[in-house]
């Protein structure tokens, strides 16, 4: 086995009777081969030296380990594996002491585990986040940290994927020491040389009892956990693996639980869920990298305007007062004004309500807030988003203000969801300084922001836009202008297939139930009525006039809406919401509807299995997809991948619809189209890029590559 490391990501400096052990392995210290080499050689140097009393390891920069170097995944194991290393730091001869400051996560937390005595910074960040990732804990962490906190904390943490601050892993058990100030070097040294100085001998954690003494109690525990994870987490593969390695800490000794951990590892490594939440992990990194990023700087927002305080324009204004930045509201009258505040201000009284905010934090965001009427009001602002009613002619008289009252260098940003942004720039003195900022509701949840760039906007506008994202942290992905950009657009697609599949012959509850089933929180019907149905009504009003004739037309959503059945906010749409429910119940009165509308327009209802209908679902989602790619609207597959997740409830472990194509295999996708064209030969056309990208033998992931 080759030990020798390269040289300079760890590093051994004697301190007087102490080994220091630094990782230096930017960014994040992950446990690459090399660090994993230079931790083995260290603690072979320390035992084979009869004057080193004890070991410490700290990180260099930012973190302490930030975990196995997930890059590594999928690609052949190289020796030694964490395991070895771990079970080796723990079998030292010296006592082994870790500092830890900043994130100590999954390997990080678990070579930490392994050690003899943890102390950890104010600022540290400790948690075996691995589930997040479609893993478990692989390095003794399902075993020691049990032995360490019990099982309840333990499998809490795991299962979570939560970050513990140092105070909660000191008393929970997972730390021995809070270490004070920033210097986490100084607090290591003199934390070691205490132990060294005391006659502190090595303490295994694998032979640490104490936290699984009362078996039945810790029994119970587990047994509630594994209920609940079922129920929360269904369809999930690796929360269920981790609650067994963790049975195995109940009932096996330490060498055979750790054996069963990694065979249960090794199940999780291989499962799809593993490869699709790994995808979505780096992919929501690689989107914040856009072309501007990388060559222009942004302006500084120290101060912003956001017009209309209806449900977009209030969820901005509490996503920006959260990040800390004051927000003037601006809207047309008084009434509409009291609304805006009023919205606003819901959103924190609900959070003072359940105790997760203090009435004087409530107060001290809102001193943040002020409203007006007047235009001028903004006349300082550094950036202002647009929030009024989707139609052009309110947008162009609201940007129309803008560029009379706003300084110069001023953001102009809109939400519009689906109008040309390049048509509103084009109406202003200035169109290099508007860009779209399309937020999803509620704004002040919802992760993603599609970030739309217009023909004319200048890279640094771009950029300033992106630093936003960072500062309300939010997924940004940049998009191009075009109708409904990235998301909005493939909605627009599958959600038609939805419509036809109903007109066919399966019924809203049946295809809502299979889009559960696929691993979406929500079915397209359910989805339809929270987000109400009048707004989509509004564009197929709007479109009417352009739409192909000869493209197939579905009315059903019409024939609710004429109703006013909007969904929750009428209390009924494709469901029944009685007394305010949010679950919908199946409405009888909508399937006559729907049986009607099959007579009217002539089709023969036929029975679907529920892969029949997610077969056509994604295949129209994938295709949409291939072609917003392949115009450039979304600058690779990974940006629509993580628009649908963040944006549209698309399931995560599933990486996205483009991960997914590549999952199942473009060539299945473009059988399963080329099979729907024989009904409908317009709707179903083939993607050019995915035709191509099959020609030569070439999957979406590859346009992912820089
Ligand atoms: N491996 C490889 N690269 C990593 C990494 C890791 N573990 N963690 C972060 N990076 C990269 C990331 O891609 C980005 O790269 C840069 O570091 C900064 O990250 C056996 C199986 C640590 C809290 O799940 O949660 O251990 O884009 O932008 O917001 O049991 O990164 O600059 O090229 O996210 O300050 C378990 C994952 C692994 C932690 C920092 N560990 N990382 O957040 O910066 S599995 C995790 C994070 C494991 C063992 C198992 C966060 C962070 P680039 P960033 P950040
Ligand atoms: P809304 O009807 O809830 O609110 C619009 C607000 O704009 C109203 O309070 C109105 O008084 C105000 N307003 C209208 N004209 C104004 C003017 N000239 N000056 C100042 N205020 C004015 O609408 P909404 O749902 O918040 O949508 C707003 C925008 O956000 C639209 O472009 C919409 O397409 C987009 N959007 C909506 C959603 C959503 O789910 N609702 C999601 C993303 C984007």
């Amino acid at each position: 086995m080759n030990t020798e490391a390269t040289p300079s990501v760890v590093t051994t400096t004697r301190l007087g009777r102490v080994l220091l052990v630094t990782i230096n392995h930017p960014p994040v210290n992950a446990l690459s081969v090399d660090v994993r080499r230079g931790l083995l050689a260290a603690v072979q140097e320390a035992d084979a030296d009869d004057s080193v009393a004890a070991v410490l390891i700290v990180g260099a920069g930012r973190a302490f380990i930030a975990g196995a170097d997930i890059r590594e995944f999928g690609k052949p194991p190289m020796a030694p594996s964490l395991p070895e290393v771990c079970s080796r730091l723990e079998a030292c001869r010296k006592p082994v002491v870790v500092a830890i400051h900043g994130p100590a996560l999954g390997g990080g937390l678990e070579v930490a585990l392994s050690s003899h005595y943890r102390l950890a910074m104010p600022d540290a960040r400790l948690g075996l986040p691995e589930v997040l990732l479609g893993l478990l804990p692989g390095a003794g962490g399902t075993q020691r940290a049990p032995r360490l906190m019990g099982v309840k904390p333990a499998l809490e943490m795991m299962l979570s994927g939560r970050h513990l601050e140092a105070g909660e892993a000191l008393a929970v058990g997972l730390i021995d020491r809070l270490g004070e100030g920033n210097d986490v070097l100084a607090a290591g040294l003199a934390y070691a040389n205490e132990l060294v100085a005391s006659g502190a001998s090595v303490r295994p954690t694998r032979a640490a009892a104490a936290a699984l003494a009362d078996k039945p109690a810790s029994q119970a525990a587990l047994d509630a956990l594994k209920v609940d994870t079922a129920k929360r987490t269904p369809g999930l593969f690796s929360p269920l693996k981790i609650i067994e390695a963790v049975q195995g800490a109940l009932d096996l000794p330490f060498d055979e639980a750790v054996a069963l951990e990694r065979q249960l590892f090794l199940q999780c490594l291989d499962s799809p869920q593993r490869a699709g939440l790994i995808h979505a992990f780096f992919a929501e990194r690689e989107v914040a990298k856009s072309p501007e990023t990388r060559k222009a700087t942004p302006r500084a927002i120290d101060s912003v305007g956001v017009i209309g305080g209806g449900t977009m324009g209030a969820g901005i204004a509490v996503a920006v007062l959260n990040a800390g930045l004051p927000v003037i509201m601006v809207e047309r009258d008084d009434a509409s004004l009291a609304r805006g505040r009023a919205n606003v201000e819901k959103v924190y009284d609900g959070l003072v309500a359940k105790g997760r905010m203090t009435p004087g934090a409530r107060a001290a965001v809102l001193a943040r807030f002020s409203g007006s009427t007047s235009y001028d009001a903004l006349a300082q602002a550094d950036l202002v988003i647009e929030a009024v009613f989707e139609e052009m002619g309110a947008k162009k008289a609201v940007f129309a203000e803008l560029d009379r009252v706003c300084k110069p260098g001023a953001v102009l940003a809109t939400n519009t969801s689906y109008l040309d942004i390049d048509e509103i720039a084009a109406s202003v003195s200035r169109p290099q300084d508007v860009v779209g900022l399309h937020f999803f509701s509620p704004a002040h949840i919802m992760k993603l922001l599609e970030i739309v760039v217009p023909a004319q906007v200048s890279a640094d506008v771009v950029a300033t836009a992106f630093d936003l994202a960072k500062k309300l942290k939010k997924v940004p992905v940049r998009a191009g202008v075009c109708d409904g950009f990235i998301g909005n657009r493939m909605l627009a697609v599958y959600r038609a297939t939805a419509d036809h599949l109903l007109e066919d012959g399966a019924s809203p509850y049946q295809i809502d139930a299979a889009a559960r089933e696929f691993g979406y929180p929500m079915g397209p019907f359910q989805v339809a009525d929270l987000a109400g149905g009048d707004i989509g009504w509004a564009t197929r009003k709007r479109k009417a006039a352009t739409r192909d004739p000869e493209a197939r037309y579905v009315q059903i959503a019409d024939r609710l809406c004429e109703r006013g059945w909007f969904g929750q906010k009428t209390g009924r749409g494709y469901y029944l919401y009685p007394e305010g429910a949010r679950t919908g119940t199946p409405d009888d009165e909508v399937l006559a509807i729907i049986d009607a509308e099959r007579q009217r327009a002539g089709t023969t209802p036929r029975g679907f299995s529920n892969q029949d209908i997610m077969r056509r679902y994604l295949a129209a989602m994938v295709n949409e997809g291939a072609r917003v790619v392949a115009e450039g609207i979304a600058l690779r597959p990974l940006d629509v991948d993580v628009t649908l997740v963040h944006g549209y409830g698309f399931p995560r472990f599933r990486g996205g619809p483009m991960k997914y194509a590549d999952t199942v295999g473009l060539p299945t996708i473009l059988a399963d189209i080329q099979a729907f064209a024989q009904e409908d030969p317009l709707f179903w056309q083939p993607a050019p890029l995915l035709l191509k990208l099959i020609e030569e033998g070439r999957n979406f992931d590859s346009l992912n590559k820089p």
